[in-house]
């Protein structure tokens, strides 16, 4: 069955800045947490770096005419920072801001709707030097940047997300450590967890003050679908532990203005949240026009006594520090297949129980899917090309689940591919490609796949064919 999306759903695609720009000593930009990290032995897959990336910096024009061709009706991208403000404080580098300023510019003459992310996890490394996210200074820090990057863009940018996934900055980045900056202290990662949502309000009210009613404020989450393994009462309490420090950390501070009294809890033998101060709540909760939520597959979880040897089938890099904190008795199952190259399992209904359960708990607030997308094994064809048909089917199985849950009643106002191009995949590095247009990183040639000519026929009719057969 075919399904038509209305004419002002947004069709996009995503990016980030440290996954694609490359040129990372140019133009004045500062080190981020990355460079450091990538550049350390063993923490990215060969080590790989973002030095030169997908050379967006460079071909930043080139890429926004593909999108032109693509149709895309909005571009998500994010800005790196150490470009801006290559201290994280202080003095402002122009050559970094005029980059992004010819990027919109660039972007609106295409007609395709710029979507800013003003951090998507390139801290400059000056601020992890003090303190990092940890560091109530960093949000700070982060609420003055905004006030920088709004006033130079908010002419011609009316959409601005704050954070992407401030999840993985925190747990993946301060408790697991197999993100930048690599630390391994669950206490300074639930303290990064505020801070995050304490920089997330400081920048939207940067964002309320400029822009007034004119901007578009929001935050991107990658929200966990977690389910029982049974529905015995510990396997229950297993998913509200997981759902408690992986999803409600930041959607009830963010949208009611306190946390949940069972994370803080569970929590309680890592930290008493004392460096939560009285007006910071407040802050957090300044309102969003819309959530973004990223999503790419379900987990299962189950109860096992503190201590068992535990799978940690959690889709995240492995590492023998968990990223879950105050949930030490949950074990995450393996998921059966299909799985996408990253061993992530392929399941659109969880796309539509997690859109049916925000509009069910949060009536009202419009959403996006601001990431959605799979990394599998491209090769390039005899031909020259790349046929990627179980991309093609992954995002026409999640498109549908999209259109599920608005039937049900959810607010969905757009969807951004997640990737326009094969980039660098954080500890993974190149090895794993989720671009709907392939990167050959020799020469640095854009290859549409398949996936790409289907995208481009979606967005230009907004009909999502029946699915695709599979080869
Ligand atoms: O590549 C990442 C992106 O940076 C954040 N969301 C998930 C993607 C795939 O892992």
């Amino acid at each position: 069955m075919s399904r038509s999306f209305d004419r002002g759903f947004l069709w996009g695609a995503a990016t980030a800045s440290y996954q694609i720009e490359g040129a990372v000593d140019e133009d004045g930009r500062g080190p981020s947490i990355w460079d450091t990290f990538s550049a350390t032995p063993g923490k990215v897959a060969d080590g790989h770096t973002g030095a030169v990336a997908a050379d967006h910096y460079h071909r930043m024009p080139a890429d926004v005419a593909m999108m032109r061709e693509l149709g895309l009706d909005a571009y998500r991208f994010s800005l790196a920072w150490p470009r801006i403000q290559p201290a994280g404080s202080g003095p402002v580098e122009r050559r970094g801001l005029d980059f992004y300023s010819r990027l919109v510019d660039e972007l609106l003459a295409a007609e395709i709707e710029p979507i800013i992310t003003m951090y998507h996890w390139d801290l400059p490394q000056p601020l992890e030097d003090a303190g990092g996210w940890p560091a109530r200074e960093t949000a700070e820090r982060f609420g003055e940047y905004a006030a920088i990057v709004v006033d130079a863009l908010g002419d011609r940018v009316r959409r601005w997300t704050t954070l992407n996934e401030p999840w993985c900055s925190a747990f993946l980045g301060y408790a697991s450590g197999v993100h930048a900056p690599g630390r391994t202290d669950p206490a300074a990662a639930l303290s990064a967890v505020h801070h995050l949502n304490l920089g997330h309000g400081l920048a939207g009210q940067a964002v309320r003050a400029a822009l007034g009613e004119q901007g578009m404020l929001s935050l991107t989450l990658n929200l966990h679908v977690v389910r029982p393994d049974s529905d015995r009462p510990e396997d229950l309490d297993a998913v509200r532990r997981i759902d408690a420090v992986a999803n409600r950390s930041f959607l009830v501070p963010v949208l009611e203005g306190h946390y949940p009294e069972d994370l803080l809890a569970d929590t309680a033998r890592v930290t008493d949240w004392g460096f939560v101060q009285d007006g910071d709540l407040a802050v957090a909760h300044t309102g969003l026009d819309v959530l973004g939520v990223n999503y790419y597959s379900t987990q299962r979880v189950r109860h096992v006594a503190p201590g068992t040897p535990r799978s940690m089938a959690d889709g995240h890099a492995a590492s023998a520090h968990s990223p879950w904190v105050g949930a030490d008795d949950v074990e995450f199952l393996p998921m059966p297949g299909p799985h996408t190259s990253m061993g992530w399992n392929i399941d659109p209904t969880g796309m539509t129980e997690l859109l049916t359960g925000l509009s069910q708990r949060y009536p009202g607030l419009p959403l996006m899917i601001t990431e959605n997308g799979a990394a599998f094994e491209d090769e390039v064809s005899a031909d020259g090309a790349v046929h990627d048909p179980r991309r093609v089917a992954y995002l026409h199985d999640h498109v549908e689940a999209v259109g599920l849950a608005m039937d049900a009643g959810a607010d969905v106002r757009g969807y951004m591919v997640w990737s326009l191009l094969d980039n660098f995949e954080w500890a993974y590095g190149y090895h794993k490609r989720f671009g709907i247009v392939r990167v050959d990183y020799d020469t640095q040639a854009r290859i549409w796949k398949d996936s790409a000519s289907w995208y481009r026929d979606l967005v230009r009719t907004g009909r999502l064919p029946a699915a695709p057969a599979q080869t």
